[in-house]
């Protein structure tokens, strides 16, 4: 387990992305948790809280999870290229560099650890067909 993380850890240094020349700082950062619920118990479509705010410069530790009966997106683009992604954790499973959307199953948690980078308002909505329509839309900001 430690020898494949060292691999990851390694591929990624060798990747070129224009966040190379301080990507190992950022990632020692002290970690703010927040957390947002896909759905709810009620298997209401929206996204609790609908509305996240962060602070450029800040590391984040993003706890999703979706307590519905039905699966739901994380769906932000926008956001995503807005951020310097260091890792998504689902289970026993780090999933390292870009993401953009995560597909969460009734049931299901990840961990989306990142560094907000450019301020500016987010669109954030599941995709699934009908749930934006729905009200399943979000706003994510970093200030
Ligand atoms: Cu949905």
């Amino acid at each position: 387990m430690f020898i494949v993380a060292l691999a990851i850890s390694t591929f990624v240094m060798f990747g070129m992305t224009s966040y190379d020349v301080w990507a190992m700082a950022p990632s020692k950062q002290p970690l703010t948790e927040v957390s947002i619920h896909l759905g709810n118990s009620a298997n209401e479509l929206r996204f609790e809280p609908g509305q996240l705010t962060f602070e450029a410069g800040q590391r984040y530790k993003l706890l999703l999870d979706n307590p519905s009966a039905q699966k739901h997106y994380f769906t932000a683009k926008d956001f995503a290229d807005a951020i310097w992604s260091q890792k998504v954790q689902a289970g026993a499973v780090e999933v390292k560099g870009a993401i953009d959307e995560l597909e969460l199953k009734s049931g299901a948690a990840a961990e989306w650890v990142f560094v907000a980078m450019k301020p500016g308002n987010y669109e954030l909505h599941c995709s699934i067909p009908g749930h934006t329509e729905a009200g399943m839309t979000g706003s994510l900001t970093i200030k």
